[in-house]
């Protein structure tokens, strides 16, 4: 018994010295939000494995939960706490989202995303001051001696952090705006006539009038709308870093990007060596339902559920608009669980039964789950991803339209405006997702893909900050067109030295064409003569 136990503890023992054989520190710069769900699995697996990981948290998050004990340390920024404030901005941004967002173009939506995200940009200064301009603060951090930077790109400093402290830097994001970061600041090469720009909504295959979309939406991105009011960053940073840059050059200094998709929902796209797409990193088996649902669920019998979630963000609904989604729910002979903390609507069916939150990937994971009816997040795709559910998606703002468009253009949803749907609309939709098999036959497909893997998205996104800690960079993924100015970059230096020479020997060549006409008709008026 005792050898036993003995052999059990140095097991036990050895496993922690090999694991801490590599133990490291890691600084993390989160977002909240849906954002932070994807990433703690990441920082979990990060402890996990012996790692010390702290979160730099403001003290106005809504779900990074800082107060409550965790194998994960959170150093609270300290910047002045005004929660009416932040939960005001919430407020502003979910009502934005959920009523205004919809009834606009994409581009107008685009300019609303943009005009918010300015906005906030006063406030986003002020928390980024509290940490760089705070000398205790920077001098703890230092002293840490962290070896990596995990570092969401969503809202600018981390990577000012970063480059303060001289720590190597790992970004993790699902996409920016217009692809704009990764282009310029990554130098992710984006050929628009088979990748279609984020917030365009199109395909991979675009007919012409939806390449010239394309083109303009680069365009109308690349001149007009921005993440960031680059102006503004640009001078921050320079003035912290106290040398002339841009936010753009400091945040090409990542050494690898950690993209939050995968070849079931990508198109396939030329992309550099140390970007890593591993969507789905958060995915995992379902695990059993609470007693009450599962009866609710088993209760549904041959027809099986209907999932249903507009995503952490969208609290409430118009009457008008919960009414007619309810109405068209109680039409189909499922049964739906339904997400959602607004009041109760009066047409809402004897089949769906609302909830103020639900286990989504454990539902999802149902074998009765029949279809999800989804805003379009990315991280609840994925669990319809992972788990081969189609899909109807009702998106409403930012990456949502295009996350359904790639589900559709994969042959695994089908979309409905949630501006203008009629409750026959609805009703149709998932009608379709249902009864036809096709949906499910693709989502099955996706589904496959995304399991088999090589390498586990999650173990890729860990490796790969293991490996940044270890060598202190990736150095060798880093592609020289970093030093390359635009013009060199797109080679137009080279091209216009071959005209110029081009046209040098056109020149020549005539002139001496025409020098040697002349003299040989000289010569042939003399011969004439004599
Ligand atoms: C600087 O940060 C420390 C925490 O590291 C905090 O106690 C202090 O109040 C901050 N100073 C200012 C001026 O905000
Ligand atoms: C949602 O609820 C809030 C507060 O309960 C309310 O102010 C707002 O008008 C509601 N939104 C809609 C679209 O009904
Ligand atoms: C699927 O089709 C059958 C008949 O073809 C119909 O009775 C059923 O209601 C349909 N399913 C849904 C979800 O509408
Ligand atoms: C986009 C895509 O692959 N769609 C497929 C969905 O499933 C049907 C039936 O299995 C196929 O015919 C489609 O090509």
């Amino acid at each position: 018994m005792v050898p036993k136990k003995w052999i059990s503890a140095i097991v036990l023992l050895l496993l922690c010295y090999a694991g801490c054989g590599l133990c490291g520190k890691v600084l993390v710069w989160p977002c909240d939000m849906s954002h932070w769900l994807n990433l703690k699995i990441i920082l979990e697996e990060l402890t996990e494995r012996g790692h010390e990981v702290t979160v730099l948290v403001s003290p106005q998050s809504f779900i990074i939960d800082y107060s409550k004990p965790s194998a994960m340390n959170f150093e609270v920024i300290p910047v002045q706490q005004n929660r009416e404030t932040a939960e005001k901005t919430l407020d502003d941004f979910l009502d934005i989202a959920a009523n205004v967002m919809p009834t606009l173009s994409l581009w107008q939506s685009a300019m609303k995303l943009q005009q918010f995200l300015f906005q906030i940009t006063g406030h986003l200064k002020l928390q980024c001051e509290s940490v760089v301009y705070n000398q205790s603060m920077m001098k703890k951090l230092q002293e840490t001696n962290y070896n990596v930077m995990v570092i969401d790109p969503v809202l600018p400093c981390g990577e000012l952090i970063a480059e303060l402290l001289e720590v190597p830097f790992v970004y993790t994001l699902s996409y920016s705006m217009g692809y704009t970061l990764e282009k310029y600041c990554g130098k992710l090469p984006v050929p628009l006539s088979y990748v279609p720009v984020t917030m365009a909504a199109l395909s991979e295959r675009m007919t012409f009038l939806e390449r010239v979309k394309n083109l303009m939406f680069s365009i109308f991105f690349d001149f007009w709308i921005q993440q960031y009011d680059t102006q503004l960053w640009d001078q921050f940073y320079s003035d912290a870093l106290g040398r002339p840059t841009t936010l753009c050059e400091v945040m090409g200094k990542a050494e690898i990007w950690l993209i939050r998709t995968y070849w079931d929902f990508e198109f396939p796209r030329p992309y550099l060596p140390n970007f890593e797409f591993v969507g789905g990193l958060h995915c995992k088996p379902a695990k059993p339902l609470p007693k009450e649902m599962e009866e609710f669920v088993q209760s549904s019998g041959e027809d099986g559920i209907v999932v249903f979630s507009l995503g952490s963000m969208v609290r409430n609904l118009s009457d008008e608009k919960a009414n007619l989604i309810a109405s068209a729910l109680a039409q189909i002979p499922q049964k739906v669980l339904w997400r959602y903390k607004g009041k109760k609507p009066a047409t809402l069916g004897a089949n769906t039964r609302l909830y103020d939150w639900i286990p989504q990937n454990d539902l999802l994971g149902h074998p009765k789950t029949k279809a999800f009816i989804t805003h379009g997040g990315t991280n609840g795709i994925y669990e319809a991803i992972y788990h081969g559910v189609p899909m109807v998606g009702v998106p409403m703002f930012a990456d949502q339209p295009d996350n359904i468009a790639h589900m559709k253009a994969k042959g695994a949803a089908v979309e409905v405006n949630i501006n203008t749907m009629t409750s026959e609309d609805l009703l149709n939709a998932l009608r379709t997702v249902i009864n036809e098999s096709s949906y499910k036959e693709n989502a099955t497909r996706l589904s496959r893909i995304q399991h088999d893997q090589p390498v586990k998205p999650l173990d890729r996104a860990v490796f790969w900050i293991e490996f940044v800690m270890r060598h202190k960079g990736a150095k060798h993924l880093r592609p020289a067109a970093h030093d390359l100015t635009w013009f060199q970059y797109h080679s137009f230096d080279v091209i216009g030295f071959l005209l110029v020479c081009a046209a040098t020997a056109i020149f020549l060549v005539t002139k001496c064409c025409l020098f040697s006409c002349q003299k040989l008709g000289k010569t042939g008026k003399k011969k004439k003569r004599e």
